[in-house]
């Protein structure tokens, strides 16, 4: 016996029932993922690693992989439909956009973790079944989200290839950048329908044995500015953190209702990208023509009152409009783009970590003012 603590409680020390190893890769259905590949390079600093298309015998589907660190994004679009996977990609992008299909989560044991979802109220989309080239097995499942979006369970320990079988290794589309623009994927946000949020909170509570942060922006705040409800549920080791959004009913037209009707239902709203230089990020992503939104003067004014000292100067991050959270675990830096496709639908967040794993509450007030001017631009408030 090596146990030495003994005020571990049980439940802590019981295995995970769902053991998760951490984002695999978000996969974006888009009307054209050459194009797509090529804005993440450029914009995002991002290397296509892989691909799959007609010169290597997927003729249905055009697949690029880009990784920044330890983040993979995955752009396909439909050539020609000729199975139900290629017409639901085909319809999937007529109906939403250029959206969010998957997001994928890599698992020690797929199989295990299929079967511990589907036992718990998941609805599967695709039974565990291992996928093979001369770089390895992996082995793969789905089960459904909210909206039309999936999390594939991807098992990759027996495959050393770039990405998955049926993936040839790709050379960067553009010189990468000398200075890595983010390093992984921090959280992915769903939006939901009106009053159903808590039951995809319940979803992850109970397929995928995920706990509630503590996080969350209840009625006070959302009747008072933010127009939404939030929580956010995450794996036991915080590698995996999912916030839920859905619309309330406030004095303002909400952002997610917004959302909802332009992307045709639930989906992914923003992906948040970890950076440890958050100034640099910003710097080199707006000299690529990324649109941030705009935070007012006002904001920095009084940032030094309650903020206190950050690792960038107040003169920087009023230059740059990144917004400060601080609680009692740290503090974090953060920006949100404007919406990446013409529908004001997904946008990305980066977000610098000192410390809190928050998720930016104290900046609610002015991310959401900041949001409704975009709304009120485009006739949506
Ligand atoms: O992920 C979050 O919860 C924060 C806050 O439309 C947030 O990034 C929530 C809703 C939203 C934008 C940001
Ligand atoms: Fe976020």
């Amino acid at each position: 016996m090596t146990q030495t603590t003994h005020h571990t409680p049980d439940t802590a020390r019981q295995a995970d029932p769902f053991p998760v190893k951490g984002m695999d890769a978000v996969v974006f259905a888009v009307g054209n993922a050459k194009q797509a590949a090529h804005y993440y390079s450029t914009a995002f600093g991002m290397k296509l690693v892989a691909y799959s298309g007609p010169e290597n015998g997927s003729r249905e589907t055009a697949s690029y992989v880009l990784e920044s660190g330890s983040a993979r994004f995955v752009f396909t679009s439909v050539i020609k439909p000729s199975t139900d996977w290629g017409t639901f990609l085909a319809q999937h992008v007529a109906e939403h956009g250029d959206g969010v299909v998957d997001l994928a989560i890599e698992v020690p044991d797929a199989r295990a973790a299929h079967a511990y979802a589907v036992e718990h109220g998941a609805r599967s989309l695709a039974e565990p079944h291992e996928v093979k080239d001369e770089h390895g097995t992996v082995v793969l499942a789905a089960i459904a989200t909210y909206g039309e979006t999936r999390h594939t369970l991807v098992e990759r320990t027996g495959y050393d290839g770039p990405y998955l079988p049926g993936y040839v290794a790709a050379k960067p589309m553009v010189a990468p950048p000398a200075q890595r623009v983010f390093q992984a994927v921090d959280h992915c946000v769903g939006n939901v329908e009106l009053g159903r949020m808590n039951e995809w909170v319940g979803f992850y509570n109970k397929v995928m044995g995920f706990t509630n942060m503590k996080e969350f922006v209840g009625d006070d705040i959302a009747t008072e500015y933010s127009a939404l409800m939030s929580k956010v549920v995450a794996d036991g080791t915080l590698k995996v953190k999912f916030p839920i959004n859905e619309p309330a009913i406030a004095k303002k037209k909400s952002q997610i209702d917004e959302y909802l009707e332009f992307y045709g239902g639930a989906g992914v709203q923003h992906i948040a990208l970890n950076t440890n230089d958050i100034v640099a990020t910003v710097r080199a992503m707006r000299a690529a023509g990324v649109e941030f939104l705009d935070t007012p003067d006002s904001y920095y004014d009084t940032l030094g009152e309650w903020a206190g000292e950050t690792r960038v100067p107040v003169d920087v991050l009023r230059e740059l409009k990144i917004l400060v959270d601080r609680d009692e675990d740290g503090y974090l830096l953060q920006i949100f783009t404007k919406p990446v496709q013409d529908r004001p639908t997904v946008f990305f967040e980066m977000i610098e970590r000192h410390g809190s794993m928050g998720f930016g509450k104290g900046n609610f007030k002015a991310l959401f003012e900041a949001i409704e001017r975009e709304q009120e631009k485009r006739g949506n408030l």
